[in-house]
């Protein structure tokens, strides 16, 4: 009723604007823009000293996270957690994918994609991709891949099969490889070398960027860049690494230009902050803080060519955009790249301990930007959020039926999502790369024991593993420096055992 005693005294622009608001379509179109392995300090809305002015825009009018989460501290478990509504350590075969993986979402599985096509929406999945493709037993990319993102719920796919620093090297659009010429057929191993294109462990002469020390990123050079893999055939068809940023870039815009008249889902993938990081020369030298920092501009560059073709169709009122990152940031990924050295006073882990692989906070603790002008007011949403409850406040958005057993462990968040209410969620769960848990509720985390290696020193992070119970005040103590596990054995308890029922299903719902 408060609106209505109140119009009488507001000027007519204001009227207009408020009756825009109270119109605002239920359903919008939705963007979701997943960038990979950005770190919550490595926006200049977060604090950091690169300037992303596009991604600034999208914090300055719409919602910017301070406490989100995505669900597991590396890329494939992440998206499956996004894309199912469960959390990845509940199927086995989520942890990071090589490149011909099959596709690890079960089909039967009825997901965010399946949902929203469901309700009615235009569903495209554009860029890194990284939840395999094809059947069990490794992935032929030389005949038509099925299944793929069109058999759990994406009306078109233009992808990245795994990562860029994985063979191979080509995009696969509706299950065919772009530009494959049939008389030059890929082959891909990720066991033994195939064929006799140069290695970079055999040919450390022939590489423009060298592989860290250790890491693995020797095998097949393509473009200069030795890879994780080897593979031959498909010359025709593999990607030039400077124009990957436009080509996402241009097959997301072609997609939103494409289903301007209709409700659209595009869940895009950046490939951008991730290794290996060759960007285009318009961005190279330009950050100075090496390439890391180079693709962070090219990753704002990205991110302004989508917002700018929602203005252009006039359809950025009626879209929702949610932009957040896939894990926490690491610095040097396997490519000597000069990142370490050129780093200088950004910090893209911000304060928080650990960073990708981590299950300590700068592992999952990501940035994430809500923005919807006709309904999402401007604002900084401080609530702990977690991206396991994307899928189902995006389906009551919609109104989207789910089938009984869909997204068992998402929840509708979706006032938070929309900066509408500040409630916190109960608890929070997060996973590193041994697969170890952690749980967050009232502001204390509790970090399972686990016999995972505690520091990773070719990446030079700390990876949250001990095999004693860790337990700290995230409020009092973000950088997780103390652990008062021995202080407070019943808080310890009482998580471990919190974190055992959401295990075994009793009390996630
Ligand atoms: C790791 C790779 C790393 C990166 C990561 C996947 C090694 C030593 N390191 O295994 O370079 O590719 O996998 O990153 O091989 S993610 O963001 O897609 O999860
Ligand atoms: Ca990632």
């Amino acid at each position: 009723m408060k609106p209505l005693l109140l119009t009488a005294a507001l000027p007519a622009a204001l009227l207009g604007a408020c009756a825009d608001r109270a119109e605002a379509p239920e359903r919008p179109n939705i963007l979701f823009i997943y960038a990979d392995d950005l770190g919550i300090g490595d926006l200049s809305c977060y604090g950091g000293v690169i300037p992303t002015p596009n991604l600034d825009r999208l914090a300055a009018e719409g919602q910017r996270f301070t406490n989100a989460y995505a669900t597991s501290s590396v890329s494939t478990p992440s998206r499956f957690g996004l894309l199912t509504g469960m959390y990845p350590w509940r199927q086995r075969n989520t942890g990071i994918a090589p490149g011909n993986s099959e596709l690890i979402i079960d089909t039967a599985c009825y997901t965010l994609a399946d949902a929203l096509h469901g309700a009615g929406y235009g569903t495209g999945a554009v860029g890194k991709w990284h939840l395999g493709l094809g059947p069990a037993g490794g992935t032929d990319f030389n005949v038509e891949i099925r299944p793929d993102a069109r058999d759990i719920g994406f009306d078109y796919e233009y992808v990245i099969p795994a990562t860029v620093d994985r063979v191979p090297c080509v995009f696969v659009e509706n299950g065919r490889v772009v530009g494959l010429d049939p008389a030059d057929p890929i082959t891909v191993s990720y066991g033994s070398k195939v064929g006799d294109w140069p290695t970079g462990r055999e040919n450390p002469e022939l590489v423009r960027m060298h592989p860290s020390p250790g890491q693995g990123h020797d095998n097949t050079i393509v473009n200069g860049i030795p890879r994780i893999g080897f593979m031959t055939g498909g010359r025709a068809a593999l990607w030039v690494d400077e124009g990957i940023a436009d080509t996402i870039a241009t097959k997301a815009v072609r997609f939103i230009s494409d289903h301007a008249d209709r409700p659209f889902f595009l869940y895009m993938g950046t490939n951008d902050v991730h290794v290996p990081r060759m960007p285009h020369p318009r961005f190279a030298g330009r950050s100075g803080h090496g390439s890391r920092g180079d693709v962070i501009l090219q990753l704002d560059w990205t991110v302004g060519e989508v917002l700018r073709s929602l203005d252009s169709l006039g359809i950025a009122d009626r879209t929702l955009v949610i932009f957040t990152s896939d894990n926490g940031p690491v610095i040097d990924d396997g490519y000597l790249d000069q990142s370490v050295e050129l780093l200088g006073d950004h910090t893209p882990m911000g304060t928080y301990r650990g960073g990708k692989y981590s299950l300590f906070e700068a592992g999952t603790r990501i940035p994430m930007l809500v923005r919807w002008p006709a309904r999402v007011r401007p604002g900084v949403q401080e609530a702990l959020f977690s991206q396991i409850d994307i899928y189902r406040s995006l389906a009551a958005l919609t109104g989207a039926a789910l089938p009984e057993g869909a997204a068992p462990d998402s929840r509708d968040r979706l006032p938070e999502l929309l900066g509408e209410r500040h409630e916190d969620r109960a608890f929070v769960v997060q996973q590193n790369v041994s697969n170890a848990l952690s749980i967050l509720s009232e502001g204390w985390k509790y970090l399972e024991p686990s016999n995972g290696e505690r520091y990773n020193a070719l990446v030079d992070i700390e990876l949250g593993n001990s095999p004693s119970p860790q337990l700290y005040d995230i409020v009092s103590d973000p950088g997780e420096r103390i652990d008062l596990a021995d202080e407070y054995p019943e808080r310890v308890e009482c998580l471990s055992r919190w974190l055992d029922e959401i295990r075994g299903g009793s009390r996630a719902k």
